[in-house]
């Protein structure tokens, strides 16, 4: 199982998931001199009666929400850290609304820095946080107030994280084997290492699995998870495999390794687009075709053109706030390609507010 932090910059969420593991998941040059999350870390985390399951704590900057959309997709549970200081704030309410396009089904909320505030402010925030839950995918979550400096609230924070997971039903280990890369890189000795959460199936050392889009087939040489080398990687255990036949550059972040050749490889899928209530008042329209980026790990750096077919408030639209639309997009240039479903964050008009999304273009 995999809990994946969210919540607004400098919040608290890698604080926490140090103070929950005793793992340090900004390891980056940059990461530390800047003093945030760039890139997403990984942590495995003990539960009583449940085991190691993992953690990925994403960026908070709103310049990083497509590492945070990687993050946070093939979840289990979501971690929502909301510091008792600021209270929600602009990327509290947007990655709460990308977990709810993602379907999460579980979550846990976490009021962190609760040492710097007085209990009248905490019951304050409290009651406005829940306000914000409402009709999200966290709605009926505990939110558990916590302060990683004096250390409290680490033991309530764990129970409720265990009872999130318990109550969720198990990953099918039984299907075809099938893992979203989101790190590759090559170590000395042992060649070309991606690493992800699994999410169906299991792979084991010996077994041969197809790389996609590149559909090259590989042969995997070593597993690991949480760091620790194991006969096969179950379903949503954090894990790493060594592979032998493949070059680190051709894979990466966005491509799949598949337990079955014959998984398709597309270049077109039918999306459900929902838009946020903050997009502006355009609409997505299926009689101008809208261009618009797609954040997926399945679909890596795509701009494909999506045509609204059919909006749920007025024929062929799609409008901010009103229910979802359902679309067909298909990639203009195929040299990657699609193998699964994914979600869509769609702002008709002008940048969207993330400094790493490339502007859509106006409706000609
Ligand atoms: N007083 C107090 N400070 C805290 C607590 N938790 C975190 N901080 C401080 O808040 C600052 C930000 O903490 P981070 O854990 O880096 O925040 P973050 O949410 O991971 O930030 P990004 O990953 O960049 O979004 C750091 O200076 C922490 O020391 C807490 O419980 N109490
Ligand atoms: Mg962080």
């Amino acid at each position: 199982m995999i809990i994946g932090t969210a919540g607004h910059i400098d919040h608290g969420k890698t604080t926490l998931v140090r103070a929950l593991t005793g793992v340090d998941t900004d390891r980056l040059p940059e990461e530390k001199r800047r003093g945030i999350t760039i890139e997403l870390g990984f942590a495995p985390l003990m539960l009583e009666g449940i085991g190691t399951v993992g953690i990925v704590d994403v960026p908070g900057h709103e310049a990083f929400v497509r590492t945070m959309v990687a993050g946070a997709t093939g979840i289990d549970v979501a971690l929502l850290v909301i510091a008792a200081d600021e209270g929600v704030m602009p990327q509290t309410r947007e990655h709460l609304a990308i977990l709810t396009l993602l379907g999460t089904r579980a979550g846990v909320v976490a009021l962190t820095k609760c040492d710097l505030v007085d209990e009248d402010w905490l019951a304050l925030v409290t009651a406005d946080v829940a306000e914000s839950l409402r009709g999200t995918a966290l709605e009926s979550a505990p939110i558990i107030r916590t302060s990683a400096t004096r250390a409290s609230g680490l033991d309530e924070l764990r129970a409720a994280l265990g009872m999130a997971i318990r109550a969720l039903p198990a990953r099918d280990a039984l299907d075809t084997f099938r893992m979203p890369v989101d790190r590759s890189f090559s170590v000395r000795g042992t060649g070309t290492v991606v690493t992800g959460t699994v999410w169906q199936g299991t792979v084991t050392g010996g077994d041969t699995v197809v790389v996609q889009p590149k559909g090259k087939q590989v042969r995997v040489r070593s597993v690991q998870s949480h760091g620790s080398d194991v006969a096969r990687a179950v379903p949503g255990s954090r894990t790493a495999l060594a592979l032998t036949g493949i070059d680190v550059v051709d894979l990466g972040r966005g491509s799949w390794v598949c337990g079955d050749p014959r998984w398709p490889v597309t270049t077109r899928m039918r999306a459900e687009v929902a838009m946020l209530d903050e997009a502006d008042g355009s609409a997505c329209t299926s009689e101008r075709r809208t261009s618009v980026p797609v954040s997926s790990p399945a679909v890596a750096s795509c701009s494909p053109v999506i045509t609204a077919r059919r909006g749920s408030s007025s024929r062929n639209r799609c409008w901010p706030g009103r229910g979802t639309g359902s679309c067909c997009a298909e990639r203009r240039r195929p040299q990657r390609s699609v193998v699964a479903s994914s979600s869509t964050r769609c702002h008709p008009d002008g940048a969207l507010p993330s400094g790493n999304d490339r502007p859509i273009r106006k409706p000609r």
